[in-house]
């Protein structure tokens, strides 16, 4: 199994619709291990690099309004398959499609308002830890439990 880092938004709808905790708690019952996370608001210029692959299209100027509008919470898990992992609980982009049981299919109704972001491969995986978090704020650390978790 490979380990991975990848990195999480609770968006500015969760964080003001008072479900962030709710998400990380989704999120933290994976197994997979906190190894960063923060309050902050997304700048125009960081969500203009978060999100470059999506310019030109027709919903970007709403999704980097949408994206830099409140504070996110960012999260970075590590653990085995942590990327796919993750995108699993978070569901499919439109929350009209996602399945029950996700993050997007429980907790969302609009593709603009969909709670939550994870990275959707390796290398945006390493591109967006390393937008959101310096060396410092990575901790590496064991948890007690871990042989309960990862065989
Ligand atoms: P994901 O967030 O599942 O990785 P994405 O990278 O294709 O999806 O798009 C990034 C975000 O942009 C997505 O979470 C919501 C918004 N978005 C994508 N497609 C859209 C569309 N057709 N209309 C409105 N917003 C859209
Ligand atoms: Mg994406």
């Amino acid at each position: 199994m490979a380990n991975e880092k990848t990195l999480i938004l609770v968006k500015p709808d969760g964080v003001q619709r008072g479900i962030a905790g709710q998400v990380i708690t989704r999120l933290e019952a994976t197994g997979l291990r906190i190894a960063g996370m923060k309050l902050l608001q997304i700048s125009d210029e960081l969500a203009a690099e978060h999100y470059g692959e999506h310019e030109g299209k027709p919903f970007y100027p709403g999704l980097v309004a949408f994206i830099t509008s409140g504070p996110v919470v960012a999260i970075c898990l590590d653990g085995p398959n942590a990327i796919s992992i993750v995108r699993k609980v978070m569901g499919s982009t439109n929350p009209a499609e996602a399945a029950p049981g996700t993050v997007r299919g429980d907790l969302a109704i609009d593709i603009g308002r969909n709670v939550i972001h994870g990275s959707a491969n390796e290398e945006d995986a390493a591109r967006e830890v390393a937008l959101y978090f310096s060396d410092v704020e990575l901790v590496d650390y064991a948890r007690a439990i871990d042989g309960w978790i990862v065989e």
